[in-house]
């Protein structure tokens, strides 16, 4: 362990994702011996002194800080982790490039393309490295989708479907801003449904499928006006509780998306489905270690779907964890996420997605927000090689 090369990680913001990062940083070494890299929980920053002091006792970090320009300003910090609110994604990610660190940004890049853009300049002009945190690329069923898809064993792809549900914001009485509830506040998450959970959607298909060239989309926003709790005042609500699009891919297939925090009963049904003229594939994240899968041909008198529970050590990063037949969880696509960072230090390949690749996701979130305001047809923009 201790021959291995040291990752200073500073990590900013002490939320849910702050916990789902800081658990991948301290399993990561466990799990993947061979790693020439380890991380070490050098700093966390969050404005409140008693949050961070607790998070940084709980978690293990050596040190905590209340102001992030102080932490990214330190000498013994390699990696700036941004756990925060979209709104401080660009300005922290800016000013830690400039510094040289290197960054893993949460999802989405940022509220907008413009400043999703501006951040993806300075990443580049700094040429520093950097992942941001789409993490369920790294689900093992879902790597085995793509290692099927790209084995061309679906053939010619037709459709791309995926939902996003949610229902946790039914509720009027439900405050806007501050923990958590940021997200229902436009100017803290720059949207609703779309940058939060869409995005999401939008990084797996573009991975899996290509790229998108245009879509068609509508929104609503059910509750009007909410009790914000930073200022105790009933304020409009600027985000979009639901989102629809359909759209075309550079492969000349159809998408159809959906996503909503209305759907009274689903709590985080992400569902994909893909459509090819030799075989389709379909996965749901309540279900996320199996990985459906249909193929024309199979002998016409068993041909079906087949439920493939992906947990044998052939499968993509099962051979890391238990025997076969034994599953793992949601958390563990981050210890992926950071298994594959470590992994690109050694080898200086990228570890997808980039902000580079997250700059194509945000362009499709633009086109969307933009093409339901405008009720029309959008060009996305993006462009995948
Ligand atoms: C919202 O409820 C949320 O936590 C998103 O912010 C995450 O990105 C998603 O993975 C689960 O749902």
């Amino acid at each position: 362990m201790n021959n291995k090369k040291e990752l200073r990680i500073g990590l900013i913001g002490c939320g849910f994702m702050g916990r789902t990062h800081s658990n991948g940083y301290k399993r990561v070494g466990d799990f993947f011996p061979e790693l020439a890299y380890r991380p070490v929980l050098k700093a966390v920053c969050a404005r409140s002194k008693d949050r961070a002091k607790a998070f940084a006792e709980q978690w293990g970090y050596e040190s905590f800080e209340t102001d992030w320009k102080v932490l990214i300003a330190r000498d013994d910090i390699d990696a700036v982790d941004i756990c925060t609110p979209n709104a401080s994604h660009a300005e922290i990610a800016i000013a830690a490039a400039a510094k040289g660190k290197m960054i893993l940004c949460e999802k989405p890049l940022a509220r907008t393309l413009a400043e999703a853009k501006t951040m993806t300049d300075a990443i580049e002009k700094a040429g520093v490295k950097n992942t941001v945190w789409y993490n369920y690329r790294r689900i093992p069923a879902v790597t085995l989708a793509k290692q099927i898809i790209d084995s061309g064993k679906l053939g010619k792809i037709f459709h791309y479907r995926a939902n996003f549900l949610q229902d946790w914001t039914i509720s009027p009485e439900l405050p806007q801003g501050g923990e958590g509830l940021w997200r229902l506040d436009v100017d803290a998450a720059g949207s609703g449904v779309t940058g939060d959970l869409l995005a999401h959607c939008i990084d797996t298909a573009m991975w899996l499928n290509g790229g998108i060239q245009n879509v068609s989309a509508m929104t609503e926003t059910f509750i009007k006006e909410r009790v914000h709790q930073e200022s105790g005042k009933v304020q409009k609500v600027g985000i979009d509780d639901a989102c629809i699009f359909h759209c075309r891919f550079d492969n000349g297939s159809l998408g159809l998306f959906e996503s909503t925090r209305y759907a009274r009963g689903h709590k985080a049904l992400y569902t994909f489905e893909i459509n090819g003229e030799h075989a389709s594939i379909r996965w749901d994240l309540h279900n996320m270690n199996r990985l459906e899968y249909f193929d024309h041909g199979d002998d016409s008198i068993v041909r079906g779907w087949r439920s493939i529970l992906v947990t044998d050590g052939d499968q993509p990063y099962m051979n890391k964890w238990w025997v076969p037949g034994l599953s793992i969880g949601y958390e563990h696509s981050f210890v992926h996420q950071v298994a594959d960072f470590l992994k690109s230090l050694e080898t200086g390949a990228p570890c997808h997605p980039t902000f580079a690749d997250a700059l194509e996701t945000q362009k499709v979130c633009e086109a969307v927000l933009a093409s339901a305001a405008s009720r029309s047809w959008k060009e996305t923009g993006v462009v995948i090689d």
